[in-house]
This record gives C-alpha cells, sequence and structure tokens, in this order.
C-alpha cells in the first residue's frame, strides 16, 4: 500500500489522545497522513483502558488510512501497522496488537474506524510504542519494555514513525488476512502465549486461523477467538 504519511504529518506538543485528534481532522476536513504528540495526556488503549507514555519517551501517533477507505476489513490494517512496526523497531509480535521484546510489552496497536462528514469511514490506527523510558510506573513495570531498556539506545519518535510509513509500503492494502500471513509470521511471537478470552478459562494459543483470528488449545479441544487478552510473561 502507498505510504499514509505522503498525506502530511501534523506534530503537536501535546494532547489528551492522538486519536481524538484525528477525529478532529476528519470533522474539520482536514486530510492528513498522521498526527505525532510529544506528549499524551489520556493515552487510551482497547476498551478504553489507560495508555501510558511520558514526554519525548513514547511514540504516540494515529496514522489515516486515506487510500483504505471503506475498507471492509479495518483490524487488518491495524495488524499490518503491527506489522511495519515490528519491522521498524525489531520485536515479536502476540495477536492481536502487541508489540513485545523479551514477552514484555514495548507498544501497542489501536485500531478504530471514524467518519468524515459525507460518511466515509476512515481506518485510523493509534500506535503507541515506549522508546526512551528508563522506568515505569508501578502498575505497569512488570509487563512494559522500552527499546531503551532493551538496546541501551535513545530513539527519536518521529524517525520511528517514518520507518513504519516506509515499511507499510512494503505490504499489500490486506484484504484478506492470507495476505499478510507471511510478513506477520516473521515476527510471531503467538503460539503457546496464554490468553484471557472475555469468558471462561484461560487458553494456550495454537497460532492465527484463516481470518486473522486465534486458534487456542482448551482442553484438549481447538477452538476460534476473535477477543481476548495475552497474559503477558506467560
Ligand atoms: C493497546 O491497548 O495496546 C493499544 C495502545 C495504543 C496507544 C496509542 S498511543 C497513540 C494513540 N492514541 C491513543 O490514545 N492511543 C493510541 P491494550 O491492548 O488495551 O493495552 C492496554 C494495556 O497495556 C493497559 O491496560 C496496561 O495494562 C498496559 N499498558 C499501558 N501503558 C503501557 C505502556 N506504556 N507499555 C506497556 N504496557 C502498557
Amino acid at each position: 500500500m502507498k505510504n499514509p504519511l505522503g498525506y502530511g504529518l501534523e506534530r503537536v506538543e501535546e494532547t489528551p489522545s492522538t486519536q481524538d485528534l484525528a477525529q478532529e481532522a476528519l470533522r474539520t476536513y482536514r486530510k492528513l497522513g498522521a498526527i505525532l504528540a510529544r506528549m499524551q495526556t489520556a493515552g487510551r488503549g482497547r476498551f478504553q483502558r489507560t495508555w501510558i507514555s511520558s514526554l519525548d519517551d513514547s511514540l504516540t501517533c494515529s496514522i489515516l488510512f486515506w487510500d483504505e477507505i471503506n475498507h471492509p476489513k479495518p483490524h487488518l490494517l491495524g495488524m499490518a501497522t503491527a506489522i511495519a512496526a515490528a519491522g521498524a523497531i525489531h520485536c515479536q509480535l502476540k495477536w492481536p496488537n502487541d508489540l513485545v521484546i523479551a514477552k514484555k510489552k514495548v507498544g501497542g496497536i489501536l485500531t478504530e474506524v471514524m467518519s468524515t462528514p459525507q460518511g466515509d469511514k476512515i481506518t485510523v490506527v493509534g500506535v503507541g510504542i515506549n522508546l526512551n523510558q528508563r522506568t515505569f510506573p508501578e502498575e505497569i513495570q512488570d509487563r512494559a519494555i522500552s527499546l531503551y531498556q532493551a538496546h541501551g539506545q535513545v530513539f527519536d519518535p518521529l524517525s520511528v514513525l517514518e520507518l513504519i510509513g516506509t515499511r507499510l509500503e512494503l505490504l499489500p492494502n490486506p484484504e484478506s488476512w492470507q495476505q499478510l500471513a507471511d510478513a506477520w509470521a516473521v515476527f510471531d511471537d503467538t503460539p503457546g502465549t496464554i490468553y484471557q478470552p472475555p469468558t471462561g478459562h484461560p487458553v494456550r494459543a495454537i497460532g492465527i486461523g484463516s481470518d486473522g483470528q486465534l486458534i487456542a488449545e482448551n482442553n484438549n479441544e481447538t477452538v476460534a477467538i476473535y477477543a481476548a487478552d495475552s497474559i503477558l510473561g506467560a
């Protein structure tokens, strides 16, 4: 697909969430490729969970997929972005949206579909990556890792975002999971991971199915799962 950053990048000092700025840009007819914030004060993950970041230590951005307008499978654009990010920062991937190093979360992807005033649907993919943190708040310190902690180097948020854009160009506009499966496999650390579905017992991942769903094992039965959280470290 084309590099979404071709539509231009907006940089802001501080915002509650770059996803909200993306929504505002759509509402006011500003056709942007990405929004990058130095600081996010109310970053969010999936299901309205909190995404923690700190000034200049994190990549906090939203990518708007204008060329993939009204995409039938927005979650595949999120997974394509995860693949591009894994290539950019050399990490592994856990289904559906975790960027991991040494079983800890170095980044996350949030895929949302937003409407233009004309009613077109734009997929907006939020990317949060821990770059330069030396430490994390207590509530996530067991589960989080930064690139600095992993490699002892400082990373520039804009350079990482530009690399993700370039990496997206190497991927097709995904109409089916099969088009992403080989690229995902290069970084995949999903098999063997324990997942907690919204209801029921934890399950052990076997791999990813033909539609991008999780295939897992539960009491010797194979099950397909569409939403679950990995229990990191497991
Ligand atoms: C995600 O959600 O992993 C998606 C995160 C997306 C954040 C980006 S930042 C730019 C854009 N604007 C936004 O407002 N959001 C996007 P989820 O899978 O729900 O994971 C959230 C969980 O990860 C939290 O409940 C914490 O347990 C944990 N967590 C929070 N901050 C973290 C961090 N910095 N590093 C590792 N884990 C974290």
